[in-house]
């Protein structure tokens, strides 16, 4: 099994990583572990949780080390990642990591806190003030709790010491992430001080990323996988599957490691390829996520199994995503599509549509309804878009077809359940009181009858008929 090729007790911390969960351990770390192996010095991370302690709790008595398991129909390779050698719970103590983030070798900042970490309004990409985190932030900015909240009051903390600030790489599946994080990042610092927030705007690099790799949620049957292969328990391995892609912004004010020799794509506009990405992955995943579920389908590779839904997701990228895109240079968009279902099907990688339907008020936006936009400003049919949109209506209702609870998590799960409560499971009723959420469809959708037309009528087929029966017509059709 391979190490780390480097010696992991002299690694120096360059790095500060918010949110040092699954994925972050089987991207971010994993192309910084593979730098320092290669000679780079001073790459290290110190990974932050913002929430939760488990990762700290799993991880610190094994040292920062873990398994990460790559998984496909041919069998397992595990190997050992090092970059991870300090870890931080941001909750039980605020100031060591406003400590670690203000000490001068520490040259960027990389987040991973999902879409709602970063406590903004999905819709119009601008923050939210009134989020509980943000007033907190407001109220006692020297122990933040958001990540904002974090990366203004460090970046302030070096303003006020003389040091430079560092880069802050978001990777997560925003729209033009390093633009949108900049935004509500300067946004709170402004609200703390004006002059802060010129600061943040002015002198601070967000570059934009598009990250992929599937990395379902380990499990314990994973945990027991791990520890027969290796003959010793790790606490939290992570599985993932063995492609991976990073496409970064070159724009590194304070340094960078030299991430291009260990498979990253540095290019001077990522927007290409993250509309590739969020549409046409992440798009069909959460497509299949609430359809799939709703039909009874546990993985993503057993909906993908089912010879409908992968119709479904071929027409979806080929009908009404493909004509949305611009393809980046030198991208191949017929084999990519194929690469991805076959990402899909791969039979080891037990990813649960329950959990790619998480936050889906948070993911629908860049996902899906911003292709519909593009679609109407085109004229264009928006069919397959409107039936994933309606399953996703569905879902949050909180009731699977057999009348059983969902169990909906989602920062506006109350929200949207006591809508779809009032209205009932009509579509004539349900569609319009989901289709007002602005948070999720802004203003301007839900008075496009073109919109709330195709998504009412694919609800309808939907109460009506069941996911199954209504994927089985629209594909058909
Ligand atoms: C998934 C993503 O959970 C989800 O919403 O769609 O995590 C997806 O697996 C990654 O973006 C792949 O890069």
């Amino acid at each position: 099994m391979a190490r780390p090729g480097y010696d992991v007790a002299a690694a120096e911390v360059g790095v500060v990583h918010l949110g040092v969960g699954a994925f972050h351990r089987a991207h971010q770390a994993v192309y910084l572990d593979e730098v320092m192996a290669r000679g780079a010095k001073g790459w290290a991370i110190a990974g932050a949780s913002l929430r939760a302690p488990d990762t700290f709790d799993a991880l610190a008595p094994q040292d920062g080390l873990y398994t990460l398991a790559v998984r496909s129909g041919a069998g397992d390779a595990l190997r050992v990642v090092g970059s991870l050698r300090r870890l931080l719970v941001a909750p039980r103590d605020p100031e060591a990591l406003l400590t670690t983030m203000c000490d001068p070798k520490v040259r960027i900042v990389t987040l991973t806190v999902t879409e709602k970490g970063y406590c903004h309004d999905p819709a119009s990409g601008t923050l939210d003030a009134a989020h509980p985190d943000i007033r907190a932030d407001l109220a006692s900015p020297l122990r933040p709790r958001s990540a904002p909240g974090f990366l203004v009051e460090a970046l302030a903390r070096r303003r006020a010491a003389g040091t430079r600030p560092f880069t802050v790489l978001c990777c997560d599946n925003l729209p033009a992430n390093g633009e949108t994080v900049a935004r509500v990042t300067a946004r709170l610092a402004a609200l703390r001080d004006p002059d802060l927030g010129r600061f943040v705007a002015g002198e601070v690099a967000f570059p934009s990323t598009m990250v992929d790799r599937i990395v379902p949620a380990t499990t314990d049957a994973d945990r027991a996988l791990v520890a027969g292969a290796l003959g010793v328990a790790d606490a939290w391995p992570v599985m993932a599957e063995p492609f991976s892609q990073w496409v970064i912004e070159d724009r590194f004010p304070a340094g960078r490691p030299p991430l291009e020799e260990v498979g990253a794509q540095m290019v001077a506009d990522v927007a290409p390829y993250e509309h590739m990405k969020l549409r046409l992955l992440n798009g069909a995943h959460s497509t299949l996520a609430y359809l799939g579920f709703l039909a009874g389908h546990e993985h993503i590779a057993d909906a993908m199994a089912d010879p409908p839904f992968a119709r479904l997701v071929e027409r979806l990228q080929d009908e009404e995503i493909t004509p949305t895109l611009t393809v980046p240079p030198g991208a191949d968009i017929e084999g990519y599509k194929r690469a991805l279902r076959e990402r899909f099907r791969n039979p080891a990688l037990r990813h649960r549509t329950w959990q790619i339907a998480m936050d889906g008020s948070q993911k629908l936006p860049q996902r899906l309804i911003a292709t519909a936009r593009d679609r109407l400003a085109a004229d264009a049919s928006i069919d397959f878009l409107a039936l994933a949109i309606a399953g996703w209506m569905r879902y949050v209702a909180g009731r699977d077809e057999q009348g059983g609870a969902i169990d909906v998590r989602d920062p506006l799960a109350a929200k949207l359940r006591a809508r779809a409560d009032e209205a009932g499971l009509a579509a004539d009723r349900l569609a319009p009181a989901l289709l007002a959420v602005r948070e999720v469809f802004g203003a301007d959708l839900p008075a496009d009858p073109r919109f709330s037309g195709a998504v009412t009528a694919a609800l309808d087929d939907l109460l009506r008929g069941g996911a199954a029966g209504a994927v089985g017509r629209l594909v058909t059709r």
